[in-house]
């Protein structure tokens, strides 16, 4: 059996705290013990691997950044991103997972909440005793979201919600909801518990991609909550757009995890596979692709690593995160699909994992901003002229 090791032709590994390679390494031995032997037959059946949930909250991998006071592990965001690279090497479903749970669930919650949501939800959320979801996106505002139509109108104790999110990681599953409803003062932010009259959230089914992750519509009808469950620091769309860098963040990490994963299968499989009277490995076509995917890794890795110093000092910009969200993304489908090809006929079966990350990677190229809104970003960031609209 191939023992997975990464990819580090850079010798990044010389930069890391030995904290830091103790999180990646036992993150890496996790996924490899109890994601890769179950996650085909969760993809190929529609699931979620729900029996990893308490397990990662055991490893403090849930809101890993945030402060220890509240249940969760103050890591710094190297050994973060480190993290969801390796869930990714796994599923890009599982770095999912763990990327709204910690980035768009925890995050607005201790960013945005009163001190009593916080106590009440960060240290449940933080060992997987609660799932969260985060509720954004419309059937009509995808990438627009500063048009959503969900309402929140004020009652004599709190606020009526009523309109539709899709498209929703985790909405089933969920113990709660964040959700982002326009008010006569502008976009805002609630906790909405599950259970409550008028809110439900059916399963989307269909997925070609992400098919190990539960995605669902938010229903809100008419529904009643307290004032105490609106979180009172987010006023405006800037409120959901900051919890998307963190989770735009992750996923820079993330998708370097998939391309390792099939550039470590292909490599492997490449060199005892034999045509012509030796191994595949041997042409020089199959090393031309090895040599581009290890360029390409090389190139990510270094972006998030700088990216990591840029963050842990409070110095990163959302335009630098759509860089690394929008070239690593890329990146990692083109990889995943050359792998497939290397992998020949083999490469269209789920026991091999190339094909799997490259259905995944076309919606994390969607989600998260899609990789046109990201370039519009860096349009403007170098241009100073908005060309969305
Ligand atoms: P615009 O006028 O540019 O901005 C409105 C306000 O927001 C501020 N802002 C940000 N703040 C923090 N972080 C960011 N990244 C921000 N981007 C913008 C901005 O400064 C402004 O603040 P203020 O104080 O002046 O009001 O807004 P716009 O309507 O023109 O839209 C800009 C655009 C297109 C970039 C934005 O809407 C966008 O990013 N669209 C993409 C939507 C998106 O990414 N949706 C993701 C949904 S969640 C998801 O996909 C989860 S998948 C999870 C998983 O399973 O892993
Ligand atoms: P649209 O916005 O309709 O875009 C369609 C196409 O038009 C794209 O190619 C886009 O780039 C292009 N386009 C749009 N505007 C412009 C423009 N101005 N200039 C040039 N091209 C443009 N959302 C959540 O809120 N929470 C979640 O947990 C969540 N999880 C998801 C899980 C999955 C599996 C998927 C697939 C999506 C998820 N999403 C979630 C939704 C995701 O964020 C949206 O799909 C994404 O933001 C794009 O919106 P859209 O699908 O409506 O596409």
């Amino acid at each position: 059996m191939n023992e997975y090791r990464g990819i580090d032709f850079y010798a990044l590994d010389e930069l890391l705290s030995d904290e830091e390679r103790m999180v990646r390494d036992t993150v890496r031995d996790f996924v490899s013990e109890h994601v890769v032997p179950v996650i085909a037959e969760h993809a190929r059946n529609g699931t979620f691997p729900m029996e990893i949930v308490p397990r990662l909250g055991e490893l403090s991998l849930f809101g890993a950044t945030l402060p220890e006071e509240y249940g969760c592990a103050g890591l710094n965001n190297l050994a973060y991103g480190l993290v969801m690279q390796e869930l990714e090497r796994g599923d890009s479903g599982v770095r999912s997972f763990a990327s709204v749970q910690s980035g768009l669930v925890m995050f607005p919650i201790w960013r945005f909440g009163t001190e009593d949501q916080k106590r009440k939800w960060l240290p449940q959320l933080a060992k997987g005793e609660k799932i969260g979801c985060f509720g954004l996106t419309e059937p009509d505002h995808g990438s627009d979201p500063g048009g959503m139509k969900t309402r929140a109108t004020r009652t004599a104790s709190g606020w009526r919600l009523h309109g539709n999110k899709m498209w929703i990681t985790n909405g089933t599953i969920a113990d709660v909801a964040i959700v982002w409803a326009n008010t006569d003062d502008g976009i805002m932010g609630f906790l909405v518990e599950k259970g409550t009259k008028g809110f439900s959230a059916p399963e989307m089914k269909g997925k070609l991609s992400l098919r190990a992750s539960i995605t669902s519509e938010l229903v809100l009808d008419h529904v009643e909550i307290p004032e105490e469950n609106r979180l009172p620091g987010a006023k405006g769309l800037s409120g959901p757009l900051s919890c998307l860098n963190q989770a735009r963040y992750g996923i820079a990490w993330g998708a370097i995890g998939a391309a390792q994963g099939c550039f470590d299968e292909a490599l492997n499989y490449s060199k005892s596979r034999v045509q012509f009277g030796k191994p595949i490995a041997g042409f020089q076509l199959t090393q031309a692709k090895f040599a581009d995917i290890l360029t390409e890794i090389t190139k990510a890795q270094m972006i998030c690593w700088r990216l990591a110093k840029l963050k842990d000092a409070q110095k990163a910009t959302p335009q630098q995160i759509s860089l690394a969200k929008r070239n690593n993304v890329a990146m990692a489908l083109d990889a995943a699909r050359t792998c497939r090809s290397i992998l020949g006929a083999n490469g269209v079966l789920d026991e091999y994992q190339a094909m799997r990350h490259a259905a995944n990677l076309e919606s994390v190229h969607t989600y998260e901003g899609t990789y046109e809104i990201h370039t519009l970003i860096l349009g403007q960031a170098v241009t100073g002229i908005d060309a969305y609209r």
